[in-house]
Protein backbone atom coordinates (compact mmCIF):
# COMPACT_ATOMS: atom_id res chain seq x y z
CA UNK A 1 0.00 0.00 0.00
CA UNK A 2 2.45 2.10 1.03
CA UNK A 3 4.77 1.97 -2.21
CA UNK A 4 1.52 2.60 -4.11
CA UNK A 5 0.74 5.67 -2.94
CA UNK A 6 4.13 6.73 -2.81
CA UNK A 7 4.44 5.92 -6.61
CA UNK A 8 0.68 7.50 -6.95
CA UNK A 9 2.60 10.64 -5.30
CA UNK A 10 5.40 10.40 -8.06
CA UNK A 11 2.96 10.12 -11.05
CA UNK A 12 0.55 13.18 -10.05
CA UNK A 13 4.28 15.31 -9.86
CA UNK A 14 5.09 14.16 -12.90
CA UNK A 15 1.80 15.34 -14.12
CA UNK A 16 1.78 18.37 -12.57
CA UNK A 17 4.88 19.37 -13.81
CA UNK A 18 4.88 17.79 -17.47
CA UNK A 19 1.39 20.32 -17.52
CA UNK A 20 3.20 22.94 -16.01
CA UNK A 21 6.45 22.91 -18.36
CA UNK A 22 4.94 24.96 -20.74
CA UNK A 23 4.47 27.87 -18.44
CA UNK A 24 8.08 27.04 -16.96
CA UNK A 25 9.46 27.32 -20.83
CA UNK A 26 6.94 30.50 -21.96
CA UNK A 27 8.31 32.40 -18.29
CA UNK A 28 11.98 31.41 -19.23
CA UNK A 29 11.76 32.69 -22.35
CA UNK A 30 10.43 36.31 -21.03
CA UNK A 31 13.25 36.25 -18.60
CA UNK A 32 15.63 35.96 -21.17
CA UNK A 33 14.09 38.88 -22.94
CA UNK A 34 14.04 41.08 -19.46
CA UNK A 35 10.67 41.54 -19.47
CA UNK A 36 8.02 40.28 -17.02
CA UNK A 37 4.79 38.38 -18.73
CA UNK A 38 2.36 38.99 -15.90
CA UNK A 39 2.28 42.64 -16.94
CA UNK A 40 -0.83 44.22 -18.43
CA UNK A 41 -0.96 46.74 -20.34
CA UNK A 42 -2.12 49.29 -17.05
CA UNK A 43 0.72 47.65 -14.88
CA UNK A 44 3.20 48.51 -17.90
CA UNK A 45 1.98 52.13 -18.03
CA UNK A 46 2.06 52.50 -14.26
CA UNK A 47 5.83 51.03 -13.89
CA UNK A 48 7.28 51.94 -17.01
CA UNK A 49 5.20 55.04 -18.52
CA UNK A 50 4.93 53.24 -21.79
CA UNK A 51 3.41 50.98 -23.31
CA UNK A 52 3.43 50.09 -27.14
CA UNK A 53 0.47 48.49 -29.38
CA UNK A 54 0.96 46.64 -32.63
CA UNK A 55 -1.67 48.60 -35.22
CA UNK A 56 -0.20 47.54 -38.44
CA UNK A 57 -3.70 45.95 -39.47
CA UNK A 58 -5.88 48.52 -37.73
CA UNK A 59 -3.87 51.32 -39.67
CA UNK A 60 -4.15 49.80 -42.71
CA UNK A 61 -0.39 48.79 -43.41
CA UNK A 62 -0.19 45.05 -44.77
CA UNK A 63 3.18 45.54 -46.57
CA UNK A 64 5.72 41.93 -46.66
CA UNK A 65 8.92 42.81 -48.12
CA UNK A 66 10.52 40.46 -50.92
CA UNK A 67 13.83 39.12 -50.37
CA UNK A 68 16.30 39.11 -53.89
CA UNK A 69 17.32 36.11 -55.51
CA UNK A 70 20.66 36.28 -57.05
CA UNK A 71 22.96 34.39 -58.72
CA UNK A 72 22.59 30.17 -58.50
CA UNK A 73 26.18 30.30 -57.42
CA UNK A 74 24.82 31.64 -53.81
CA UNK A 75 22.12 29.14 -53.26
CA UNK A 76 24.25 27.66 -50.67
CA UNK A 77 24.35 30.86 -48.74
CA UNK A 78 21.52 32.53 -50.23
CA UNK A 79 19.80 33.31 -46.89
CA UNK A 80 23.23 35.36 -45.47
CA UNK A 81 23.64 37.07 -48.79
CA UNK A 82 20.14 38.03 -49.50
CA UNK A 83 19.57 39.30 -45.85
CA UNK A 84 19.01 42.91 -46.14
CA UNK A 85 16.71 45.43 -48.20
CA UNK A 86 13.88 45.82 -45.86
CA UNK A 87 14.03 49.74 -45.03
CA UNK A 88 11.66 52.37 -43.52
CA UNK A 89 12.07 56.05 -44.36
CA UNK A 90 9.38 58.91 -42.48
CA UNK A 91 8.56 62.00 -44.38
CA UNK A 92 5.77 64.29 -44.72
CA UNK A 93 5.51 64.31 -48.83
CA UNK A 94 2.74 66.31 -49.29
CA UNK A 95 2.92 68.78 -46.76
CA UNK A 96 -0.21 68.33 -44.91
CA UNK A 97 1.38 68.19 -41.24
CA UNK A 98 0.86 64.53 -41.14
CA UNK A 99 4.44 62.36 -41.20
CA UNK A 100 3.87 59.33 -44.38
CA UNK A 101 6.52 56.67 -45.06
CA UNK A 102 8.09 54.94 -47.83
CA UNK A 103 8.86 51.31 -47.56
CA UNK A 104 11.24 48.93 -49.28
CA UNK A 105 11.55 45.48 -50.98
CA UNK A 106 14.23 43.41 -52.97
CA UNK A 107 12.94 40.67 -55.21
CA UNK A 108 12.72 41.65 -59.33
CA UNK A 109 8.99 42.69 -59.82
CA UNK A 110 7.85 43.20 -56.19
CA UNK A 111 7.00 47.12 -55.81
CA UNK A 112 8.14 49.41 -52.66
CA UNK A 113 5.46 51.35 -50.70
CA UNK A 114 4.59 54.77 -50.12
CA UNK A 115 1.92 54.84 -47.25
CA UNK A 116 0.01 58.06 -46.76
CA UNK A 117 -0.97 58.84 -43.75
CA UNK A 118 -4.77 59.92 -44.16
CA UNK A 119 -5.05 61.46 -40.58
CA UNK A 120 -8.22 59.41 -39.74
CA UNK A 121 -6.42 56.43 -38.40
CA UNK A 122 -5.75 55.00 -42.04
CA UNK A 123 -2.99 54.67 -44.42
CA UNK A 124 -3.17 54.34 -47.95
CA UNK A 125 -0.25 53.01 -50.54
CA UNK A 126 0.04 55.67 -52.95
CA UNK A 127 3.62 54.41 -54.36
CA UNK A 128 2.64 53.08 -58.15
CA UNK A 129 0.07 55.96 -58.10
CA UNK A 130 2.65 58.63 -57.34
CA UNK A 131 5.43 56.88 -59.73
CA UNK A 132 7.57 55.31 -57.26
CA UNK A 133 6.20 51.82 -56.45
CA UNK A 134 7.39 49.88 -59.35
CA UNK A 135 11.13 50.26 -59.62
CA UNK A 136 12.93 47.01 -58.62
CA UNK A 137 13.79 45.54 -61.99
CA UNK A 138 16.85 43.34 -63.74
CA UNK A 139 17.84 46.65 -65.39
CA UNK A 140 18.37 48.67 -62.49
CA UNK A 141 18.59 46.65 -59.66
CA UNK A 142 16.72 46.49 -56.18
CA UNK A 143 15.83 48.64 -53.78
CA UNK A 144 17.86 48.61 -50.04
CA UNK A 145 17.32 51.48 -48.56
CA UNK A 146 15.87 55.38 -49.10
CA UNK A 147 16.52 58.81 -47.48
CA UNK A 148 14.23 62.00 -48.17
CA UNK A 149 14.98 65.58 -48.39
CA UNK A 150 14.51 68.86 -49.75
CA UNK A 151 17.53 69.00 -52.48
CA UNK A 152 15.95 72.14 -54.75
CA UNK A 153 14.50 74.07 -51.51
CA UNK A 154 11.25 74.01 -53.46
CA UNK A 155 9.43 72.77 -49.99
CA UNK A 156 8.81 69.34 -50.53
CA UNK A 157 10.76 66.33 -49.39
CA UNK A 158 12.44 64.07 -52.71
CA UNK A 159 13.31 60.75 -52.33
CA UNK A 160 16.32 58.87 -53.01
CA UNK A 161 15.99 54.84 -53.33
CA UNK A 162 19.32 53.29 -52.35
CA UNK A 163 19.72 50.00 -54.38
CA UNK A 164 21.71 46.94 -55.21
CA UNK A 165 21.71 48.63 -58.94
CA UNK A 166 21.39 52.16 -60.12
CA UNK A 167 20.30 54.98 -57.64
CA UNK A 168 17.28 56.28 -58.30
CA UNK A 169 16.28 59.97 -57.36
CA UNK A 170 12.57 61.18 -57.74
CA UNK A 171 11.77 64.77 -57.43
CA UNK A 172 8.73 65.31 -55.56
CA UNK A 173 6.16 67.13 -57.53
CA UNK A 174 4.50 69.57 -55.16
CA UNK A 175 3.46 66.32 -52.74
CA UNK A 176 1.22 65.13 -55.78
CA UNK A 177 3.45 62.94 -58.03
CA UNK A 178 7.33 62.29 -58.52
CA UNK A 179 9.40 62.58 -61.57
CA UNK A 180 12.60 60.27 -62.01
CA UNK A 181 15.74 62.43 -62.01
CA UNK A 182 18.16 61.93 -64.64
CA UNK A 183 21.59 62.22 -62.61
CA UNK A 184 24.57 61.98 -65.12
CA UNK A 185 27.02 61.80 -62.29
CA UNK A 186 25.82 58.71 -60.44
CA UNK A 187 27.18 54.91 -60.74
CA UNK A 188 25.54 52.74 -63.13
CA UNK A 189 26.07 50.57 -60.58
CA UNK A 190 26.47 50.24 -56.93
CA UNK A 191 25.54 47.50 -53.69
CA UNK A 192 24.48 50.31 -51.22
CA UNK A 193 22.46 50.00 -48.30
CA UNK A 194 23.36 52.97 -47.62
CA UNK A 195 23.22 57.24 -48.64
CA UNK A 196 23.08 60.41 -46.43
CA UNK A 197 21.99 63.56 -47.49
CA UNK A 198 24.08 66.94 -45.97
CA UNK A 199 25.29 69.60 -47.21
CA UNK A 200 29.03 69.41 -46.31
CA UNK A 201 29.73 72.97 -47.28
CA UNK A 202 27.16 74.93 -45.83
CA UNK A 203 25.93 76.82 -49.20
CA UNK A 204 22.63 75.82 -48.74
CA UNK A 205 22.80 72.84 -51.16
CA UNK A 206 22.11 69.62 -49.52
CA UNK A 207 24.82 67.10 -51.03
CA UNK A 208 24.60 63.20 -51.23
CA UNK A 209 26.67 60.63 -49.40
CA UNK A 210 26.64 57.10 -50.41
CA UNK A 211 28.41 53.48 -49.71
CA UNK A 212 29.15 50.83 -51.40
CA UNK A 213 28.86 47.22 -49.69
CA UNK A 214 29.70 44.52 -51.76
CA UNK A 215 31.76 45.54 -54.54
CA UNK A 216 30.63 48.35 -57.33
CA UNK A 217 31.86 45.58 -60.05
CA UNK A 218 29.79 42.70 -58.96
CA UNK A 219 26.06 42.11 -60.36
CA UNK A 220 25.06 39.68 -57.79
CA UNK A 221 22.32 38.21 -60.32
CA UNK A 222 24.64 37.39 -62.93
CA UNK A 223 28.50 36.66 -61.30
CA UNK A 224 31.73 36.39 -63.40
CA UNK A 225 33.32 35.02 -60.27
CA UNK A 226 32.63 33.75 -56.87
CA UNK A 227 35.42 35.41 -55.19
CA UNK A 228 33.09 38.34 -54.15
CA UNK A 229 33.57 38.03 -50.21
CA UNK A 230 34.94 40.11 -47.73
CA UNK A 231 38.83 39.06 -47.83
CA UNK A 232 38.59 39.60 -43.69
CA UNK A 233 36.46 39.28 -40.96
CA UNK A 234 38.11 41.92 -39.26
CA UNK A 235 39.99 44.07 -41.49
CA UNK A 236 38.76 43.85 -45.07
CA UNK A 237 39.02 46.94 -47.44
CA UNK A 238 37.53 44.71 -50.58
CA UNK A 239 34.05 46.33 -50.27
CA UNK A 240 32.03 49.12 -52.09
CA UNK A 241 33.80 52.41 -52.67
CA UNK A 242 32.09 55.95 -51.43
CA UNK A 243 30.61 58.73 -53.16
CA UNK A 244 29.96 62.47 -52.43
CA UNK A 245 27.62 64.14 -55.30
CA UNK A 246 28.17 67.85 -54.90
CA UNK A 247 24.90 69.64 -55.65
CA UNK A 248 25.49 72.20 -58.25
CA UNK A 249 22.28 74.34 -57.78
CA UNK A 250 20.95 73.57 -61.05
CA UNK A 251 19.42 70.20 -60.11
CA UNK A 252 22.50 68.59 -61.62
CA UNK A 253 25.29 67.02 -59.00
CA UNK A 254 29.17 66.29 -59.39
CA UNK A 255 31.03 63.73 -57.70
CA UNK A 256 34.22 64.83 -55.68
CA UNK A 257 34.98 61.95 -53.43
CA UNK A 258 38.35 61.54 -53.86
CA UNK A 259 38.81 65.54 -54.47
CA UNK A 260 37.52 65.87 -50.44
CA UNK A 261 39.34 62.61 -49.45
CA UNK A 262 36.30 60.65 -49.18
CA UNK A 263 38.02 57.46 -49.71
CA UNK A 264 37.34 53.94 -48.17
CA UNK A 265 36.35 50.43 -49.30
CA UNK A 266 35.52 49.27 -46.46
CA UNK A 267 31.94 46.92 -46.18
CA UNK A 268 29.55 50.26 -45.35
CA UNK A 269 25.81 49.16 -44.32
CA UNK A 270 25.27 52.51 -42.73
CA UNK A 271 25.85 56.35 -42.11
CA UNK A 272 24.84 59.20 -40.69
CA UNK A 273 25.78 62.86 -40.36
CA UNK A 274 26.24 65.59 -37.69
CA UNK A 275 28.82 68.07 -36.67
CA UNK A 276 30.51 66.20 -34.07
CA UNK A 277 33.27 67.98 -33.26
CA UNK A 278 31.39 71.73 -33.01
CA UNK A 279 33.17 72.95 -36.32
CA UNK A 280 30.28 74.08 -38.01
CA UNK A 281 30.42 71.25 -40.64
CA UNK A 282 28.70 67.93 -40.72
CA UNK A 283 31.21 65.30 -40.34
CA UNK A 284 30.31 61.79 -41.26
CA UNK A 285 30.39 58.91 -39.29
CA UNK A 286 30.34 55.07 -41.10
CA UNK A 287 29.48 51.59 -39.77
CA UNK A 288 31.61 49.15 -41.66
CA UNK A 289 30.95 45.49 -41.66
CA UNK A 290 34.21 43.14 -41.23
CA UNK A 291 35.83 45.88 -39.83
CA UNK A 292 35.91 49.31 -37.78
CA UNK A 293 33.43 52.09 -37.27
CA UNK A 294 35.02 55.52 -39.52
CA UNK A 295 34.54 58.94 -38.54
CA UNK A 296 35.34 61.41 -41.16
CA UNK A 297 35.37 65.00 -39.96
CA UNK A 298 34.74 67.65 -42.30
CA UNK A 299 37.50 70.56 -42.97
CA UNK A 300 35.60 73.67 -43.61
CA UNK A 301 34.04 71.93 -46.52
CA UNK A 302 36.77 71.15 -48.36
CA UNK A 303 38.03 67.76 -47.00
CA UNK A 304 37.53 65.37 -44.92
CA UNK A 305 39.72 63.36 -42.21
CA UNK A 306 39.75 59.84 -41.55
CA UNK A 307 39.68 60.14 -38.01
CA UNK A 308 38.54 56.93 -36.29
CA UNK A 309 41.92 56.64 -35.08
CA UNK A 310 42.55 59.71 -33.50
CA UNK A 311 39.38 60.00 -32.11
CA UNK A 312 39.33 56.10 -30.34
CA UNK A 313 36.92 54.98 -32.53
CA UNK A 314 39.16 52.92 -34.93
CA UNK A 315 40.66 49.98 -32.77
CA UNK A 316 37.79 47.59 -32.42
CA UNK A 317 37.13 45.94 -35.53
CA UNK A 318 33.42 44.49 -35.17
CA UNK A 319 30.82 44.30 -37.67
CA UNK A 320 29.11 47.64 -38.06
CA UNK A 321 25.35 48.11 -38.83
CA UNK A 322 24.05 51.18 -37.50
CA UNK A 323 24.66 54.58 -36.82
CA UNK A 324 22.38 56.65 -34.42
CA UNK A 325 23.05 60.17 -32.57
CA UNK A 326 21.86 60.58 -28.78
CA UNK A 327 22.27 63.00 -25.95
CA UNK A 328 22.20 59.71 -23.87
CA UNK A 329 22.92 61.64 -20.47
CA UNK A 330 21.44 64.80 -20.89
CA UNK A 331 25.25 66.89 -20.91
CA UNK A 332 24.07 68.74 -24.23
CA UNK A 333 26.73 66.23 -26.20
CA UNK A 334 25.99 63.53 -29.06
CA UNK A 335 26.79 59.95 -28.20
CA UNK A 336 27.13 57.59 -31.08
CA UNK A 337 25.56 54.41 -31.09
CA UNK A 338 27.00 51.40 -33.42
CA UNK A 339 25.50 47.99 -33.44
CA UNK A 340 27.01 44.59 -34.29
CA UNK A 341 26.78 41.15 -33.07
CA UNK A 342 26.56 39.28 -30.10
CA UNK A 343 25.42 35.85 -29.66
CA UNK A 344 25.87 34.20 -25.99
CA UNK A 345 28.59 31.56 -25.84
CA UNK A 346 29.73 32.09 -29.17
CA UNK A 347 30.85 35.82 -30.35
CA UNK A 348 29.95 38.88 -27.97
CA UNK A 349 31.15 41.50 -30.06
CA UNK A 350 28.79 43.91 -28.30
CA UNK A 351 27.36 46.75 -29.50
CA UNK A 352 29.21 50.38 -29.35
CA UNK A 353 27.97 53.49 -27.65
CA UNK A 354 31.01 55.54 -28.07
CA UNK A 355 30.48 58.45 -25.73
CA UNK A 356 32.49 62.26 -26.30
CA UNK A 357 35.06 62.41 -23.87
CA UNK A 358 37.48 65.56 -23.15
CA UNK A 359 40.29 65.01 -25.70
CA UNK A 360 43.45 66.44 -25.95
CA UNK A 361 43.67 70.50 -27.25
CA UNK A 362 39.64 70.24 -27.90
CA UNK A 363 40.26 67.40 -30.12
CA UNK A 364 36.64 65.00 -30.30
CA UNK A 365 37.44 62.11 -28.70
CA UNK A 366 35.06 58.99 -27.49
CA UNK A 367 35.11 55.98 -25.05
CA UNK A 368 32.68 53.14 -26.07
CA UNK A 369 30.58 52.75 -22.90
CA UNK A 370 28.07 50.62 -24.16
CA UNK A 371 28.57 48.58 -21.24
CA UNK A 372 28.17 50.88 -18.56
CA UNK A 373 25.02 51.98 -19.97
CA UNK A 374 23.61 48.02 -20.17
CA UNK A 375 23.10 48.76 -23.79
CA UNK A 376 26.51 46.47 -24.86
CA UNK A 377 24.30 43.12 -25.95
CA UNK A 378 21.92 43.36 -28.73
CA UNK A 379 21.87 40.11 -31.08
CA UNK A 380 22.28 39.90 -34.51
CA UNK A 381 21.77 43.89 -34.54
CA UNK A 382 20.88 45.92 -36.92
CA UNK A 383 18.92 49.11 -37.19
CA UNK A 384 19.02 51.39 -33.68
CA UNK A 385 17.22 54.30 -32.97
CA UNK A 386 17.19 57.38 -30.00
CA UNK A 387 13.71 58.88 -29.11
CA UNK A 388 12.14 59.73 -25.36
CA UNK A 389 9.38 56.98 -25.66
CA UNK A 390 7.78 57.61 -22.44
CA UNK A 391 8.19 61.30 -22.54
CA UNK A 392 10.21 61.68 -18.85
CA UNK A 393 12.72 64.00 -20.47
CA UNK A 394 15.35 60.65 -21.02
CA UNK A 395 16.04 59.29 -24.43
CA UNK A 396 15.25 55.52 -25.01
CA UNK A 397 16.67 52.85 -27.28
CA UNK A 398 15.08 50.59 -29.69
CA UNK A 399 17.66 47.43 -31.32
CA UNK A 400 16.00 45.65 -34.01
CA UNK A 401 17.68 42.03 -33.88
CA UNK A 402 18.02 39.08 -36.06
CA UNK A 403 19.76 37.50 -39.22
CA UNK A 404 18.19 34.36 -40.28
CA UNK A 405 15.47 32.83 -38.64
CA UNK A 406 15.23 29.34 -41.09
CA UNK A 407 14.54 25.96 -39.45
CA UNK A 408 13.67 26.09 -35.96
CA UNK A 409 16.36 24.39 -33.16
CA UNK A 410 19.25 24.27 -36.19
CA UNK A 411 21.87 26.38 -36.36
CA UNK A 412 24.44 27.20 -38.96
CA UNK A 413 27.02 29.08 -36.13
CA UNK A 414 29.84 26.14 -35.74
CA UNK A 415 29.93 26.08 -39.94
CA UNK A 416 29.92 29.65 -40.07
CA UNK A 417 33.10 30.02 -37.31
CA UNK A 418 35.17 27.58 -39.41
CA UNK A 419 35.27 30.02 -42.60
CA UNK A 420 35.44 33.13 -40.24
CA UNK A 421 38.76 31.12 -39.14
CA UNK A 422 40.11 30.56 -42.24
CA UNK A 423 42.72 33.07 -44.23
CA UNK A 424 42.02 35.55 -46.82
CA UNK A 425 41.41 32.95 -50.21
CA UNK A 426 39.13 30.97 -48.27
CA UNK A 427 37.06 33.82 -46.98
CA UNK A 428 37.17 35.74 -50.11
CA UNK A 429 35.75 32.86 -52.07
CA UNK A 430 31.37 32.10 -51.50
CA UNK A 431 31.98 29.02 -53.19
CA UNK A 432 34.30 27.90 -49.57
CA UNK A 433 31.33 28.76 -47.73
CA UNK A 434 29.68 25.63 -46.36
CA UNK A 435 26.11 24.90 -47.46
CA UNK A 436 23.22 26.62 -44.99
CA UNK A 437 21.45 23.69 -45.91
CA UNK A 438 18.23 25.68 -44.31
CA UNK A 439 19.80 25.97 -40.85
CA UNK A 440 19.45 29.07 -38.66
CA UNK A 441 21.75 31.35 -37.49
CA UNK A 442 21.30 33.89 -34.46
CA UNK A 443 17.48 33.90 -35.97
CA UNK A 444 14.34 34.17 -33.48
CA UNK A 445 16.06 36.67 -31.64
CA UNK A 446 13.88 39.35 -29.59
CA UNK A 447 14.13 43.21 -30.79
CA UNK A 448 15.04 45.32 -27.20
CA UNK A 449 13.51 48.59 -25.78
CA UNK A 450 15.46 49.90 -23.64
CA UNK A 451 14.71 52.23 -21.15
CA UNK A 452 16.65 55.16 -20.00
CA UNK A 453 16.56 55.67 -16.44
CA UNK A 454 18.65 59.34 -17.01
CA UNK A 455 21.10 58.05 -14.57
CA UNK A 456 23.59 55.77 -16.59
CA UNK A 457 21.90 52.92 -17.21
CA UNK A 458 19.28 51.75 -19.73
CA UNK A 459 16.64 49.03 -18.88
CA UNK A 460 15.54 46.22 -21.75
CA UNK A 461 10.86 46.00 -21.08
CA UNK A 462 10.76 45.15 -24.52
CA UNK A 463 7.95 42.16 -23.45
CA UNK A 464 6.86 44.25 -20.63
CA UNK A 465 5.16 47.41 -22.77
CA UNK A 466 3.73 44.93 -25.31
CA UNK A 467 6.64 45.34 -28.13
CA UNK A 468 7.99 41.73 -28.05
CA UNK A 469 8.56 40.75 -31.74
CA UNK A 470 11.43 38.20 -33.02
CA UNK A 471 11.07 38.65 -36.80
CA UNK A 472 14.55 39.11 -38.78
CA UNK A 473 14.27 43.10 -38.20
CA UNK A 474 16.21 45.66 -40.09
CA UNK A 475 15.09 48.91 -40.09
CA UNK A 476 13.96 51.19 -37.07
CA UNK A 477 12.56 54.47 -37.44
CA UNK A 478 10.52 56.39 -34.83
CA UNK A 479 7.50 59.41 -36.38
CA UNK A 480 4.17 60.82 -34.32
CA UNK A 481 2.10 59.21 -37.05
CA UNK A 482 -0.93 59.87 -34.90
CA UNK A 483 -0.16 63.50 -34.00
CA UNK A 484 -0.55 62.90 -30.57
CA UNK A 485 3.11 63.93 -28.88
CA UNK A 486 4.29 60.44 -28.72
CA UNK A 487 6.88 58.80 -30.98
CA UNK A 488 5.20 55.62 -32.57
CA UNK A 489 7.88 52.84 -33.66
CA UNK A 490 8.29 51.52 -37.23
CA UNK A 491 10.15 47.92 -38.15
CA UNK A 492 10.73 46.92 -41.42
CA UNK A 493 11.68 43.09 -41.63
CA UNK A 494 13.43 40.83 -43.58
CA UNK A 495 11.25 38.75 -45.95
CA UNK A 496 8.28 39.83 -43.64
CA UNK A 497 6.02 42.10 -43.03
CA UNK A 498 6.48 45.56 -41.81
CA UNK A 499 5.25 46.53 -38.42
CA UNK A 500 3.75 49.68 -37.10
CA UNK A 501 3.22 50.34 -32.91
CA UNK A 502 1.43 52.89 -31.57
CA UNK A 503 2.61 54.20 -28.10
CA UNK A 504 0.75 55.67 -25.20
CA UNK A 505 1.98 57.21 -22.21
CA UNK A 506 0.61 57.19 -19.06
CA UNK A 507 0.56 60.15 -16.45
CA UNK A 508 1.00 63.95 -16.75
CA UNK A 509 4.34 63.68 -18.98
CA UNK A 510 5.02 66.94 -21.33
CA UNK A 511 7.16 67.31 -24.65
CA UNK A 512 8.07 69.92 -26.62
CA UNK A 513 8.84 69.29 -31.20
CA UNK A 514 10.54 71.41 -33.69
CA UNK A 515 9.82 71.35 -37.36
CA UNK A 516 12.01 73.56 -38.72
CA UNK A 517 12.73 75.30 -41.92
CA UNK A 518 15.56 76.32 -43.61
CA UNK A 519 15.65 79.70 -45.90
CA UNK A 520 19.55 80.64 -45.97
CA UNK A 521 20.60 77.08 -44.79
CA UNK A 522 18.99 74.26 -46.57
CA UNK A 523 14.97 74.16 -46.68
CA UNK A 524 14.76 70.83 -44.90
CA UNK A 525 17.17 72.27 -42.23
CA UNK A 526 19.33 68.95 -41.82
CA UNK A 527 22.12 69.55 -39.80
CA UNK A 528 20.35 72.27 -37.48
CA UNK A 529 20.99 71.55 -33.93
CA UNK A 530 18.86 72.38 -30.76
CA UNK A 531 19.20 72.46 -27.32
CA UNK A 532 16.06 72.73 -25.01
CA UNK A 533 16.71 73.64 -21.57
CA UNK A 534 14.17 73.08 -18.79
CA UNK A 535 14.07 72.23 -15.10
CA UNK A 536 17.28 72.14 -14.67
CA UNK A 537 18.12 70.12 -17.60
CA UNK A 538 19.33 70.12 -21.35
CA UNK A 539 19.22 68.01 -24.00
CA UNK A 540 20.30 68.38 -27.68
CA UNK A 541 19.01 66.83 -30.76
CA UNK A 542 20.22 67.65 -34.54
CA UNK A 543 18.22 67.38 -37.75
CA UNK A 544 19.44 64.58 -39.75
CA UNK A 545 18.16 62.63 -42.81
CA UNK A 546 19.56 59.01 -42.78
CA UNK A 547 19.67 57.66 -38.91
CA UNK A 548 19.87 54.14 -37.67
CA UNK A 549 20.13 51.29 -40.53
CA UNK A 550 18.36 51.48 -43.64
CA UNK A 551 16.10 54.06 -41.67
CA UNK A 552 15.34 57.68 -41.54
CA UNK A 553 13.04 59.01 -38.67
CA UNK A 554 10.41 62.40 -39.19
CA UNK A 555 12.17 65.20 -39.52
CA UNK A 556 10.55 67.18 -36.94
CA UNK A 557 12.76 67.37 -33.67
CA UNK A 558 10.26 65.73 -30.55
CA UNK A 559 11.66 66.19 -27.06
CA UNK A 560 10.26 64.30 -24.14
CA UNK A 561 10.06 67.03 -20.54
CA UNK A 562 9.10 64.71 -17.66
CA UNK A 563 6.12 66.71 -15.46
CA UNK A 564 7.49 69.84 -16.76
CA UNK A 565 5.06 72.53 -16.91
CA UNK A 566 7.33 74.83 -18.72
CA UNK A 567 10.46 74.77 -21.13
CA UNK A 568 12.86 77.62 -19.93
CA UNK A 569 14.91 78.95 -23.41
CA UNK A 570 15.57 77.20 -26.82
CA UNK A 571 18.55 77.49 -28.53
CA UNK A 572 18.54 76.42 -32.44
CA UNK A 573 21.69 76.58 -34.25
CA UNK A 574 21.17 76.65 -38.35
CA UNK A 575 23.56 75.12 -40.60
CA UNK A 576 23.93 78.83 -41.80
CA UNK A 577 26.16 79.68 -38.80
CA UNK A 578 22.63 81.64 -37.70
CA UNK A 579 21.55 81.14 -33.79
CA UNK A 580 17.94 82.32 -32.59
CA UNK A 581 16.47 81.29 -29.09
CA UNK A 582 13.03 81.07 -28.30
CA UNK A 583 12.15 81.61 -24.40
CA UNK A 584 9.24 79.31 -22.62
CA UNK A 585 8.10 78.24 -25.85
CA UNK A 586 4.82 76.69 -25.32
CA UNK A 587 4.44 72.71 -24.39
CA UNK A 588 2.69 69.92 -25.75
CA UNK A 589 2.89 71.54 -29.59
CA UNK A 590 4.94 70.94 -32.77
CA UNK A 591 6.27 74.25 -33.54
CA UNK A 592 7.13 75.22 -37.05
CA UNK A 593 10.59 77.84 -37.18
CA UNK A 594 11.38 79.02 -40.47
CA UNK A 595 15.38 80.08 -40.07
CA UNK A 596 15.23 83.93 -40.94
CA UNK A 597 11.78 84.89 -38.57
CA UNK A 598 12.13 82.72 -35.67
CA UNK A 599 9.39 83.93 -33.46
CA UNK A 600 6.76 82.44 -31.47
CA1 LIG B 1 12.12 69.23 -53.42
CA1 LIG C 1 26.19 71.86 -50.35
CA1 LIG D 1 12.62 58.13 -21.82
CA1 LIG E 1 1.91 59.24 -31.50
Amino acid sequence: METKGKSKIVLSVFFVVLLAAPFIISNYGQWTSGSDSTLNREIALERFGFYMEDVTGEWGVDFTHQAPSLDPQLDHIMPQIASVGASVSVADFNNDGLQDFYVTSSAHGSHNGLYKNLGDGRFEDVADELGVGNVNSPETGVSMSSVWADYDNDGYEDLLVVKWGKPLLFHNDGGSGFTSVDVPAFPKWINSNTAVWFDFDNDGLLDLFMGGYFHESINLWDLETTKIMPESFEYAQNGGRKYLFHNQGDGSFREISKEVGLISNRWSYAAASVDIDGSGYPDLVIANDYGVDELFLNREGEAFVNAGEKVGMGFAPKSGMNVTFGDVMNSGKLAIYVTNISEPGILIQGNNLWVPVSGNNQQAAFQNLAGNFGIELGGWSYGAQFGDLNLDGYLDLYVANGYVSAAKGTDYWYDFSKVAGGNKTIISDAKNWPDMEGRSLSGYQNNRVWLNDGAGKFREVAGAVGGALQLDSRAVAFADLDNDGTLEILVATQRGPMKIYRTATAGDNNWIGFRLEGVQSNRSAIGARVKVVWDGKRQVQAVQSASGFSAQNQRALHFGLGTAEQVDHVVLEWPSGRTDTLEYPEINKMHTITETTAQL
